[in-house]
């Protein structure tokens, strides 16, 4: 039967490469993801052994050249993938995302060809694993703000200050760490064995339980001068890994919506009250026809993002756009989902509770819903309304 989770046949206009891939990703998470999601949800642990199998499928810097142990994809397959994966948890495309567009990309675009190739390769492969360190306690919308301080030494750089909130921070063998210097932002990269550098994973989570989330603390910590990241000073070096990340975000969070739409519709259609499935009220047809409508209105926007990122064309703005939009569209939608599932939506044993509370970081990470809007703001306005 139709179920509208392509309702306008977008993947018509797919390649057969990106269709297949599609496929890959969708059956990997269907069968090795989607079984043991609860269970590291209610544990709040993330499944480690499916780190390599994430490397092996490409799924780890998809658009890193194959040179450096990439699969050197498009950005609309990597795209296709967030989607994929976030169909199964955020907290899965949370992974992927850290480790391709927040550590692989700036090792990537910014680090010496010394430190791409000892690091891409096994970050790629999923055998390293890497954390990004730009929010700090006190500085997470304003990074311009941020107190951690590398100062220069004999040999390399001497971190103190402390980042949280970081992804996989305590799981990480490699943290890139953003501090100030006498000569503006500058990024290191931080090994897990440095000493003064500790990680310590943060407790009491309601969201986004099934991924590691850290802080990290930095006291004295000797980094060597071939540790830095030589090619970037000032913020834009933080700020243009963001753009690749909420890249991902926009495309991933239409997976989660997907999910929680067609776990509702087919509630909606077994579930007899008052004799008739409730999906033949007409309260209900109208609950999944504004989810359909918006899901579709969000793949439209990031289909077109995709192909504009893929030909240099996309800005920073229209990325923000689409992160503002489709995020607040999937929360809007695993909301009226856990409507419909009614008692049975506040339970593990359907997915869209889960997808409808790790939404609520998605909302807030990688720049939150109010600094998207003002970031779209200044740019039709031309003044900047952040400070
Ligand atoms: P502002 O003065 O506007 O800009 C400073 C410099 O940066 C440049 N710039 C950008 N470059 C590349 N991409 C962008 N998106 C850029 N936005 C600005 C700008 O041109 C300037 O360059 P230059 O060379 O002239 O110095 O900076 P501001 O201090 O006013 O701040 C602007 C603001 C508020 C938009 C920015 O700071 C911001 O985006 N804040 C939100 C912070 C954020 O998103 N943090 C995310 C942390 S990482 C994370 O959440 C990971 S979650 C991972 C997961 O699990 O998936
Ligand atoms: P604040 O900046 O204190 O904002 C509080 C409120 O004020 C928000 O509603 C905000 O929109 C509003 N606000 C702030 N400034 C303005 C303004 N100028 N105008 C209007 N409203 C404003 N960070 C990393 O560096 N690496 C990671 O891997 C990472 N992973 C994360 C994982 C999770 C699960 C979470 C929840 C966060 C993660 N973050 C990470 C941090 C995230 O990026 C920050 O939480 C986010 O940028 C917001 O910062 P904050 O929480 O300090 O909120």
């Amino acid at each position: 039967m139709f179920n509208g989770l392509d309702f306008y046949n977008l993947s018509d206009l797919f390649s057969e490469e990106e269709k297949m891939i599609t496929q890959t990703v969708r059956q990997f998470v269907s069968e090795q993801f989607m079984p043991v999601v609860a269970g590291h949800h209610r544990s709040g642990t993330f499944p480690m052994d499916i780190i390599p199998r994430l490397g092996d499928m490409g799924a780890l810097g998809v658009t890193i050249p194959e040179e450096y142990g990439g699969p050197g994809l498009s950005y609309f397959i990597y795209g296709l993938v967030m989607r994929e994966l976030e169909r199964g948890d955020s907290g899965l495309r949370s992974f992927a995302s850290v480790q391709g567009s927040l550590v692989m990309f700036p090792i990537y675009r910014y680090g010496s060809e010394e430190q791409k190739r000892r690091w891409l390769p096994p970050l790629a492969a999923g055998e390293k694993i890497g954390c990004f360190g730009l929010t700090e306690p006190d500085f997470g919308s304003n990074p311009g703000g941020m107190l951690t301080r590398a100062k220069k030494t004999a040999g390399g750089w001497l971190l103190n200050g402390s980042k949280m909130w970081i992804t996989n921070g305590s799981i990480a063998d490699v943290a890139v760490v953003w501090a100030q210097t006498d000569d503006g932002v500058q990024g290191f990269l931080v090994e897990k064995d440095f000493t003064g550098f500790s990680a310590k994973a943060i407790e009491g989570k309601f969201s986004l339980r099934a991924s590691i989330t850290a802080e990290l603390s930095f006291s004295d910590c000797f980094v060597p001068e071939e540790n830095r990241l030589p090619g970037v000073k000032g913020l834009r070096g933080p700020l243009s890994c963001l753009n690749e990340a909420r890249y991902g975000i926009a495309w991933g969070v239409t997976g989660a919506a997907m999910a929680c739409y067609d776990e509702a519709l087919n509630y909606a259609r077994e579930r007899i009250q008052f004799d008739k499935p409730i999906a033949a009220f007409q309260l209900t047809q109208h609950k999944l026809v504004e989810m359909v409508s918006e899901i579709t209105k969000a793949q439209t926007l990031v289909y077109q993002l995709g192909r504009m990122k893929d030909t240099g064309r996309a800005q920073h703005f229209h990325v923000s756009l689409a992160k503002r939009n489709n995020v607040a569209m999937a929360l809007e939608v695993a909301r009226s989902a856990r409507t419909i599932l009614a008692a049975n939506g506040i339970s593990d044993e359907y997915q869209t509770i889960r997808h409808m509370l790790n939404l609520e970081s998605v909302l807030t990470y990688e720049g939150t819903h109010e600094i998207h809007t003002l970031i779209i703001g200044q740019e039709i306005t031309g003044e900047s309304a952040f400070k």
